[in-house]
């Protein structure tokens, strides 16, 4: 038999779920129905990622023990999958006793193996990524590369895995397997990076206690990335389900966000190659969602909350939204207004309008049974044949809003086939036998488009077979049912309620205007142009620079502001070595009141970006005249 193992990423339960982590596990979900659909024994994993620092520091934050807070957000995902239909196999958490002992047990293997050492680690830490970076790969000011946000010294005893040993072999592996990683832009980025080189990977942590421990040195604690990607084996039975392990390893397919591919596609296979375990088929990265044009922040969370959404506009539609609005890999916007779009026009109009119309008829001209047709499917049938076909190439490249497009050819194909038979032109003469093939034939389209629907949309699938009067599950039906023809005729359709009502687009872009403007941060006080207008600032070159004597912090500068020479007092001195700062451009205020600092007089102030750790004066290009005023 078939089989197709898809899965989520785990996600940290440091944080309640969000639309970011509904789309990934929508699509997921979309994945295994449709291989559901053809066939395939499917297994669809996701689950929590439970340890950490992360998890342990905001557990902390709400004076609860890691694990308590754990298994209250757990629900709080698993209601939300609940609502949002997701047909997972089985939810893996990390502090499952099947999947500490897993990894515990990996961790042995691998260092038998002599991929596993212990050293020290001394470098940069950052604690929302859980992830450790040199010197050389940090932004300056030490700051994350990744999500920008100031990471930790750490220097401790750790255990390292021997990434540099792999490679070789992982350039070797992708470039036999170019499809590993999707999109294509990806694989290239991924190749790029491992040709740069790999260091070893600090592999445990001694600093905290919140995680599994290092097998025969418990002052150490696995690092969470790999306890956290072996997951994926150990979910999958490793160590505990031999016939489902081997049933369903490697996986077919891992969907996750950019943001962490290089876990993904370099340390996963490694340490897959260091156990020597077969390595997954596909990581695809999908993109990232900006809320009504700006970046996720929790105040903005609220208005795209996905119990919200659901409530709003349905299951079904968000789902389908989700995947149709954006080519998956690419980052795209989620808005309200595009969102009651989307469902007017191809929910709504196209979808839902085709089987109103196509029940009223059945009901008008013959009394809602199903006519027997006297000829073939024709252009229809043929048009649904290449639709399934396209589909599935389309599906197997994750494409999904290629697929739904394609998918909606049959829709618009359906209704422009009513619009040029023409039916009740055909009722008037009384052309009763073409009457019946027509009518026959825009069900059996509808019934086959329920049918294809159903990854996306199974609610909204069974509702439209249910009105057909087709008997049944759609979740239990098999891709034989799609065959032109399995509509029987004689069958009582049940219309019912539209399957979509119509949104009105305009209301609810008001509403979600005024609670936009509402959410928005506390405004601070404004100020005029004019009033800007009133510093003066202006382009100055340092010329000299000294420590002011017995202060950390002060230095005192000369400057060129194009008009005079000047003393200015500045208070960067934990920052710059006078040395640094001879020659520079800088941007000052030159009306400043002038002040005395330590004795010395200073007139104006220079302009410099200050954070939590760190400071840099801001600098102008050298080829811009000193005295240039800034607006
Ligand atoms: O990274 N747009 O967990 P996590 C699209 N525990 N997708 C988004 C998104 C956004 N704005 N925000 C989040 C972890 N996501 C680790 C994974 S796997 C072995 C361990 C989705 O809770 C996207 O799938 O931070 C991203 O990869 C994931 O949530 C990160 O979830």
């Amino acid at each position: 038999m078939k089989k197709f193992y898809v899965t989520t990423p785990i996600y940290y339960v440091n944080d309640v779920p969000h639309i970011g982590h509904a789309y990934t596990t929508v699509a997921a979900d979309v994945m295994a129905r449709y291989k559901r659909l053809h066939g395939y024994k499917t297994f669809f994993l996701t689950g929590t990622d439970e340890h950490g620092q992360k998890v342990e520091k905001a557990a902390r934050a709400q004076s609860k023990t890691p694990k308590e807070l754990a298994d209250s957000v757990v629900v709080r995902f698993q209601e939300l999958w609940n609502r949002l239909n997701i047909s997972h196999d089985h939810f893996v958490r990390t502090t499952d006793d099947y999947h500490e002992k897993a990894v515990q047990e990996l961790f042995k293997l691998i260092q038998e193996k002599g991929d596993i050492y212990l050293g020290e680690y001394e470098g940069w830490y950052c604690t929302p990524c859980e992830t450790f970076w040199s010197e050389g790969q940090q932004l300056e000011g030490n700051l994350c590369p990744d999500c920008g946000r100031p990471t930790e010294k750490v220097k401790e005893p750790s255990y390292f895995f021997r990434l540099s040993k792999y490679q070789d072999a992982l350039l070797e592996f992708y470039r036999e397997h170019p499809d590993f990683v999707l999109p294509e832009s990806r694989m290239n980025e991924i190749v790029s990076f491992v040709k740069m080189g790999l260091k070893d990977l600090s592999i445990s942590r001694t600093t905290f206690k919140w995680g599994i421990p290092v097998p025969g040195d418990p002052d150490h604690v696995i690092y969470v990335w790999f306890d956290a990607l072996f997951n994926y084996v150990s979910a999958a039975g490793y160590g505990w389900n031999h016939h489902r392990f081997e049933t369903f390893w490697p996986a077919d397919l891992h969907i996750i966000g950019k943001d962490i591919l290089r876990f993904h596609a370099i340390y996963w296979p490694a340490f897959l190659m260091s156990a020597g375990l077969p390595l997954p088929r596909r990581v695809f990265a999908h993109g990232w969602w900006t809320i009504e044009g700006q970046k996720m922040s929790k105040s903005l969370r609220n208005v795209v909350d996905p119990h919200r959404l659901i409530e709003e506009y349905g299951t079904d539609a968000l789902r389908y939204f989700l995947l149709r609005e954006v080519p998956f890999g690419l980052d795209g916007d989620f808005s309200h207004r595009a969102m009651a779009h989307r469902i007017n026009s191809d929910l709504a109009n196209d979808l839902g309008n085709l089987l109103y119309r196509s029940l009223t008829m059945v009901l008008k001209y013959f009394k809602g049974e199903v006519p027997q047709p006297s000829g073939p499917g024709g252009e229809l049938a043929q048009l649904a044949q290449a639709v399934i076909k396209d589909l599935d190439h389309l599906m197997d490249q994750q494409a999904f809003n290629r697929a739904l497009e394609r998918l909606w050819d049959l829709v618009k194909g359906t209704n422009k086939y009513i619009d040029s038979s023409a039916p009740w032109n055909l009722a008037r003469e009384k052309r009763q036998a073409e009457l019946a093939t027509v009518i026959y034939n825009i069900l059996e389209g509808c019934r086959i488009i329920a049918l294809l629907i159903s990854p996306f949309m199974p609610q909204k699938a069974q509702e439209m077979w249910d009105q057909l009067g087709v008997e049944g599950h759609i979740v239990e039906a098999s891709m034989d049912q799609a065959a032109w023809g399995g509509l029987k005729p004689g069958t009582r359709v049940k219309k019912g309620k539209p399957l979509f009502p119509r949104l009105d687009e305009k209301a609810i872009v008001e509403k979600i205007e005024r609670e936009l403007a509402s959410t928005q941060e506390p405004q601070e006080e404004e100020v005029t142009i004019d009033e800007f207008a009133r510093m003066k600032l202006v382009v100055a070159q340092i010329l000299q620079a000294e420590k002011v004597p017995r202060s950390r912090k002060l230095i005192k500068l000369l400057v060129d502001t194009g008009s005079d020479r000047r003393t200015v007092v500045a208070g960067i001195g934990e920052h710059y070595s006078p040395q640094d700062l001879v020659g520079k451009k800088v941007v000052i205020v030159a009306n400043l009141k002038p002040a005395k600092l330590m004795g010395i007089q200073s007139r104006g102030m220079i302009l410099a970006a200050t954070w939590d750790r760190g400071m840099k004066v801001l600098e102008v290009p050298q080829n811009t005249p000193v005295g240039t005023q800034v607006r």
